[in-house]
């Protein structure tokens, strides 16, 4: 039997969830009772639920992963938790927690990532609380959290309780008067059986190895050592007979062996650079925690995520899962480029526009009115589970080229021909100064409170823009009916353009400043053009209207997408 102990802790008034749970350098959850603080409070938050509960834990596998695996298992036995749920070696991907959770009803899941932000120890470290819809924490959640975190006392943990997280086993220890049980499991399995019930994997099996009539489809998958390494040897490797050479990176490494695990053009270059020399016909590669996906044709095509949305939409019927479920409705968020939204309009169907962030996309869900959604963040997912999900974008990108027989070059050239095309640019000014990032900010709301904005004429060269409607984004769920206020500045124009300004919800200090543009054509000539030579006219128009120069000193953005 083991006993429970009960500790001072220290107030800590920064423990405030963002976009995506709590994001910190990891030498700030090292702070004594710092991380004992927040996951004390996680557990308080849940009040009288708590006992004889289940919840799963588990990580990207970056540093402090299983040291706060440890922590959170002490906790947990002194708070009344029945049973805990853990990835062996803390490895868990956030779309396979979301799985778990929905799959074997468990009451939540505490999940150990930063996500996209780099790792090691002098990088970025993560803690995010999903429910039991195996979704991340609504905001009336998290600030419950934090409130208690403010103002907790001390926390409760069994000290002596020791497991070993590196074999697959399940223990169970008298803690006081209860029994506690951790259960160490494969965290790979769950998540292969449900991806294998969603896709057409012989048709995928046959695309990627080739056959009479086509050649094989060439493959290249970049983990940039997170935690969908083992994911994709499984499902790509083991199930589909992709090659081991053509699986790169998959291997979780604590500090990402150096990369920047965000699967963009300037963080994932070298998977562009090698796409770029015409063998593979796609290339895909996912952030830290598995959530996010970015997506390459031949030659390295880029295909824009709002784009990836609204292909996906509009050929959905050709994926098993939702011949089975039907079409529901689609979404995005916000700042995303709106292509889905003629997709839905064309297919009759309902689409939402949410703030940043997958927990908005939630309780539509929950509601049975959402099948799809994603966001210009590399975020893509469907109502199979309550996350993004980077393997299931990029299953969904092979299951339906599998059918239609076309490259994705010729699938996007397609799309744009019916549809109009989108152009869609996000500038981010990273690592930026708080004050000034406020002040660009600042600067835009003066603009767009002036009553005269409206109906004004923006220029550049030989382009106008004329201002229809300029706000600072709010949404009010449909289900819940909860409001969210201030989740960006938006400037839209009468041609359907937009400007849209808004600080990052996910770094660990300072601001980053997020520019999104967005316009669209037409036009079949201008298909094939480069966006930044399309936006050239609105990225101006933005970048001189914010004064993001004068304020933060940044001549360029960090990112360009
Ligand atoms: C960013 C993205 C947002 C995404 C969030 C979490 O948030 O813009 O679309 O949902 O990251 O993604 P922000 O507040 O920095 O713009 V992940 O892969 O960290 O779970
Ligand atoms: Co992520």
């Amino acid at each position: 039997m083991m006993n429970i102990e009960e500790t001072k802790t220290n107030i800590f008034n920064d423990q405030k969830p963002g976009t995506s749970g709590l994001r910190k350098k990891v030498t700030v959850f090292q702070q004594e009772f710092y991380t004992e603080n927040f996951v004390q409070a996680i557990f308080d938050a849940q009040g009288d639920r708590v006992v004889d509960s289940t919840f799963v834990v588990g990580g990207d596998g970056r540093y402090y992963v299983k040291e706060v695996v440890s922590k959170i298992i002490k906790i947990a036995a002194a708070n009344r938790v029945g049973k805990l749920i853990v990835g062996r070696n803390g490895i868990f991907s956030t779309p396979a927690i979301s799985n778990y959770i929905r799959k074997y009803k468990t009451n939540g899941a505490i999940v150990l990532t930063a996500s996209h932000n780099p790792g090691g120890p002098d990088n970025d470290f993560g803690i995010k609380f999903n429910c039991e819809n195996g979704g991340p924490a609504p905001d009336q959640v998290t600030n419950r959290i934090f409130e208690i975190t403010k103002s907790l006392e001390s926390f409760k943990y069994v000290p002596n309780l020791i497991i070993d997280i590196e074999k697959e086993q399940s223990t169970a220890i008298q803690v006081g008067d209860r029994k506690f049980v951790v259960e160490v499991i494969n965290p790979v399995e769950d998540y292969v059986v449900l991806m294998k019930e969603i896709f057409d994997f012989p048709s995928i099996k046959e695309l990627v190895h080739g056959s009479a009539e086509r050649p094989k489809f060439e493959l290249i998958v970049d983990c940039l050592n997170g935690v969908t390494g083992p994911y994709a040897q499984c499902i790509f490797g083991t199930e589909l007979g992709v090659g081991e050479s053509s699986i790169v990176h998959s291997t979780p490494l604590e500090d990402f062996g150096g990369l920047h695990p965000d699967p963009n053009l300037t963080y994932a270059s070298n998977l562009v650079d090698t796409v770029r020399k015409g063998v593979y016909d796609m290339g895909v590669a996912f952030d830290g925690d598995g959530d996010r996906n970015m997506i390459i044709g031949k030659n390295a095509f880029f295909v824009n995520p709002s784009d990836s949305l609204a292909v996906l939409a509009d050929n959905l019927e050709l994926i098993p899962y939702f011949k089975k479920t039907g079409i529901k409705g689609f979404a995005r968020s916000m700042p995303t480029g709106s292509a889905v939204d003629r997709v839905a309009l064309n297919k009759a169907c309902d689409i939402f526009e949410v703030p940043t962030g997958w927990k908005y996309f939630g309780n539509l869900m929950d509601a049975g009115r959402l099948s799809l959604c994603g966001e210009e963040s590399f975020g893509t997912g469907s109502d199979h589970i309550r996350e993004k999900d980077g393997i299931w974008a990029c299953l969904a990108w092979l299951n339906i080229i599998a059918k239609l027989g076309k490259s994705i070059e010729e699938v996007l050239m397609d799309h744009w021909k019916i549809y109009g095309r989108h152009f869609f640019t996000r500038y981010d000014y990273e690592g930026c100064e708080s004050l000034p990032a406020n002040e660009v900010m600042i600067e835009i709301v003066s603009l767009i409170q002036n009553p005269k904005f409206i109906g004004e004429k923006l220029s550049w060269g030989d382009k106008t823009y004329v201002v229809q409607k300029a706000d600072d984004f709010s949404y009010q769920d449909i289900i819940d009916h909860s409001l969210t206020v201030n989740q960006g500045l938006r400037i839209l124009f009468e041609d359907g353009s937009r400007i849209v300004f808004r600080l990052s919800g996910t770094g660990s200090s300072g601001a980053t400043i997020r520019l999104y543009i967005e316009s669209y054509e037409t036009n079949p000539s201008t298909f094939m053009m480069d966006a930044q030579v399309i936006l050239k006219p609105l990225i101006n128009i933005a970048i001189n209207m914010s004064k993001v120069e004068e304020h933060t000193g940044r001549k360029f953005p960090t990112v360009i997408t």
